[in-house]
């Protein structure tokens, strides 16, 4: 069979390859052809790009449902099967079964090669649902990279240790889809993993320091394998000085952190309770010791919020020096508790938010509790331009001369293409940003880590034109 992987995108994709879709790739009997389509290195023409493949599957998460319905559509009216999977569809299978011909509840490691027998057979069944999978069998296939050869992607190799998370913060989805029980690979297949692949390293764990003793082993080993890299991590973990060390030590160069809020109250009331803003100073100042940028990760709009959290958000960021922020207006995501709760109070302006074309235009989708609608908006407007005006960019910068290379050659192109980002899609809201944009930040900055760490990764031809097989109809 031909089977399309199709990585459909929102103006908050990154360009970064979308691992599930390797992984499932990985999973696809050798001899099926597997042919990955990524809308945001390429925008999908539903006129010219439908295939005539054997099997479509999309990977699906919220922003990306109103997109990847269209396209599961355009598919469909020409007679291919095509089956939904990921984050969104697994909150909400019975609206992704509207658009599609099969849906996958939830991880898909023991199921996809059972989607791949029934469509070869047609006998593809609605919904497909499992126990979440043990990851810690070692020797499971590996994702396959060789189908993510764009040369838009940003050169970090996207790896994932472990799923799964604990904690019981309000917003997110993460343990609604993944498990509350944390779920980790073998060490030794990580270390196999990240052997074969380059340099620069991204890791897509929510926190990559969950379980200080897995954490402890993997960062022991990895150091020997001299890689950079970048993660997310709680606070709680970066605390010690002694997990902060061994990151350092095994090639760390920049943190996300999800800070959420410097308010006490709003953790609590959210269920981030590890987060301990008193701390954050040291914290902070810790990690750009041991040469890690942070880049920060703020929400605003939480019920204990007041309409002095976007200035004092920001004054605070600037403070710290961090390299980089994110502001995000709270996001009602399906399945989540926040959700739940917001639905019970009847606070829900557009229950199906992510059905509409531009997100980013009409949130929030909720009334808040302290300030109106558009307060929030304008608050979260105002946050992005002041963190990103050209003064706040001279002040987080001039005494940061300790961090990383991704701070001394990254900080300028990345802080410039964010202060368009925050003048153009946050306050005009221009869609389509990136591929409008006529300054790329990102080709200055891969050239100059390129010239700094050496040869990235082994990449083979641009994909970025859309493959032509046989298009149906013609
Ligand atoms: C890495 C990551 C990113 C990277 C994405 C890189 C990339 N191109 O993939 C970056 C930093 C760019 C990013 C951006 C954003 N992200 Co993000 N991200 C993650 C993270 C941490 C890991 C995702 C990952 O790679 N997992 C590893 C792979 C192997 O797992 P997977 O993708 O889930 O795939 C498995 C299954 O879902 C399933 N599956 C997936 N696709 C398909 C398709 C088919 C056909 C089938 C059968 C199965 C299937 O099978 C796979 C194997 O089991 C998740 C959190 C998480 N734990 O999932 C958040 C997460 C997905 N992100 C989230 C959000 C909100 C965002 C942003 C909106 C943030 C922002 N404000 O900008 C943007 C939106 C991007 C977009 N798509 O438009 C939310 C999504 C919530 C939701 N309901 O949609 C998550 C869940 C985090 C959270 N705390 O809630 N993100
Ligand atoms: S925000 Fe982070 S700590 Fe909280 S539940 Fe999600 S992944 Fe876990």
């Amino acid at each position: 069979m031909q089977i399309e992987l199709i990585a459909t995108a929102s103006e908050d994709s990154a360009y970064l390859p979308r691992l599930g879709l390797g992984v499932l790739a990985a999973l696809t009997p050798k001899t099926d052809e597997v042919i990955y389509t990524d809308d945001l290195v390429k925008p999908f023409d539903i006129e010219r790009d439908v295939k005539d493949v054997d099997l479509v599957g999309i990977s699906v998460d919220s922003k990306t449902a109103s997109r990847s319905y269209a396209i599961a559509e355009a598919y469909r009216k020409r007679g291919v099967k095509v089956v939904l999977g990921g984050i969104h569809p697994t909150a909400l299978p019975d609206e992704a079964l509207r658009f599609a011909d099969a849906v996958v509840v939830s991880e898909a490691e023991d199921l996809w090669p059972r989607v791949v027998e029934d469509a070869r057979n047609r006998r593809l069944q609605r919904i497909y649902r499992g126990e979440l999978p043990d990851l810690s069998k070692p020797g499971r296939p590996l994702a396959r990279r060789d189908l993510f050869r764009s040369k838009k992607y940003i050169p970090f190799q996207v790896v994932q240790t472990m799923r799964g998370c604990p904690y019981p913060c309000e917003f997110c989805s993460v343990s609604t889809a993944n498990g509350t029980t944390m779920r980790f690979r073998p060490v030794d297949d990580v270390l196999g993993e990240l052997k074969q692949l380059g340099k620069l390293i991204m890791f897509a764990d929510d926190n990559v320091m969950i379980h200080r003793k897995y954490s402890a082993e993997l960062f022991t080993k990895l150091a020997e394998l001299d890689k950079h890299w970048i993660g997310q991590c709680s606070l709680a973990a970066v605390g010690r000085i002694e997990n902060v060390k061994l990151m350092a030590e095994s090639g760390c160069k920049a943190l996300f952190i999800g800070f959420e809020s410097i308010d006490d109250e709003t953790l609590a009331f959210t269920g981030k309770r590890q987060n301990r803003p008193a701390k954050y100073k040291d914290v902070l100042e810790m990690l750009h010791e041991h040469g890690i940028s942070t880049w920060g990760s703020f929400v605003f709009g939480f019920d204990t919020d007041d309409s002095e959290v976007f200035d004092r958000t920001v004054e605070f960021g600037v403070q710290m020096q961090l390299t980089m922020a994110l502001f995000a207006m709270l996001t009602p995501y399906p399945g989540t508790k926040l959700y739940k709760r917001l639905l019970a109070e009847n606070r829900l302006t557009k229950p199906n938010w992510w059905l509409e074309g531009d997100h980013d235009a009409g949130s929030p989708y909720f009334q808040p509790k302290t300030m109106s609608r558009e307060a929030l908006r304008e608050g979260w407007q105002r946050a992005w331009q002041r963190f990103y005006s050209p003064g706040a960019i001279w002040k987080r910068w001039t005494v940061r001369q300790r961090s990383s290379w991704i701070q001394t050659l990254g900080y300028l192109p990345l802080n410039i293409m964010q202060n368009r980002l925050a003048k153009y899609k946050i306050g005009r809201g221009t869609q389509r940003f990136r591929s409008a944009s006529d300054f790329d930040p990102m080709s200055t900055v891969m050239s100059a880590i390129a010239a700094e760490v050496g040869p990235i990764a082994p990449r083979g031809e641009s994909a970025d034109e859309p493959r032509r097989l046989r298009v149906v109809g013609e």
